[in-house]
């Protein structure tokens, strides 16, 4: 048995977030956006004033458990004719809300932390889950380089992402993703296959039910 005077101590506030690499390609930054919480979902609730949360519906006709909006000069749209980015919401047929410059701060020293120096994201879509949404397994690739990493941002209720393989077949394993948690996936994990359990009930002191995820993206 060792006593170590450190291991006794409490965790330091001042302590640097922790930084782990969950494949390669990607890592999780862990509390990066923690700080900053609070005002980016001030900025949340702007964006959604002008293009509002909806739930849109797949190529396949089924409406998705997942609420959406996004910021930026273009974005993600589904409908019956299929996925693509857009630089004008269907919904209200004007451009998407500007990017906050918060937004794409964090965003870039998020990229850049991670080893993705000079990543401009053109998009930020929104995503909304209250206690029971799910996000089934898929790969993101609309994008038009895919040399680019994707960059997101899980903000009040924790989830339980999904982490699959290259193939949709492969067994995900599952990685906890807290409020301020940053994520960003790129090189060999660009691709993989990945998804949100259905969310659990709870109360985050800042977001209530809900869970909120910013996924930045370079479109092209
Ligand atoms: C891994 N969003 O918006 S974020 C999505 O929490 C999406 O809302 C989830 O999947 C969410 O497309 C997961 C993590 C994430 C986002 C994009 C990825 C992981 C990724 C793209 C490639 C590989
Ligand atoms: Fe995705």
């Amino acid at each position: 048995m060792t006593f170590d005077l450190f291991d006794a101590l409490p965790p330091d506030p001042d302590d640097p977030p922790r930084s782990e690499v969950l494949a390669p390609g990607a890592m999780v930054l862990r509390g990066f956006a923690r700080e900053a919480g609070a005002e980016l979902l001030a900025a949340v609730s702007e964006v959604s004033a002008g293009s509002p949360f909806r739930h849109l519906i797949t190529p396949g006709g089924l409406r998705m458990s997942v609420a959406m909006t996004n910021c930026g000069e273009r974005g993600w749209v589904s409908d019956r004719t299929g996925y693509r980015y857009d630089a004008v919401d269907p919904e209200t047929e004007r451009p998407w809300p500007a990017m906050p410059q918060l937004f794409r701060t964090l965003a870039e020293d998020a990229a850049a932390a991670a080893g993705y120096a000079g990543f401009a994201p053109d998009a930020c879509l929104i995503n909304r889950y209250l206690p029971g949404t799910r996000l089934s397994l898929h790969q993101d690739r609309d994008e038009l380089d895919l040399r680019a990493p994707i960059v997101s941002v899980s903000l009040g209720l924790p989830a339980v992402f999904l982490w699959g393989g290259l193939r949709r077949a492969d067994r995900p394993t599952r990685v906890r993703l807290a409020h301020g948690d940053v994520v960003v996936w790129g090189g060999p994990s660009r691709l993989v296959f990945h998804g949100i359990a259905p969310l659990a009930e709870g109360d985050h002191a800042l977001t209530g039910r809900e869970r909120i995820n910013l996924t930045f993206r370079k479109t092209r």
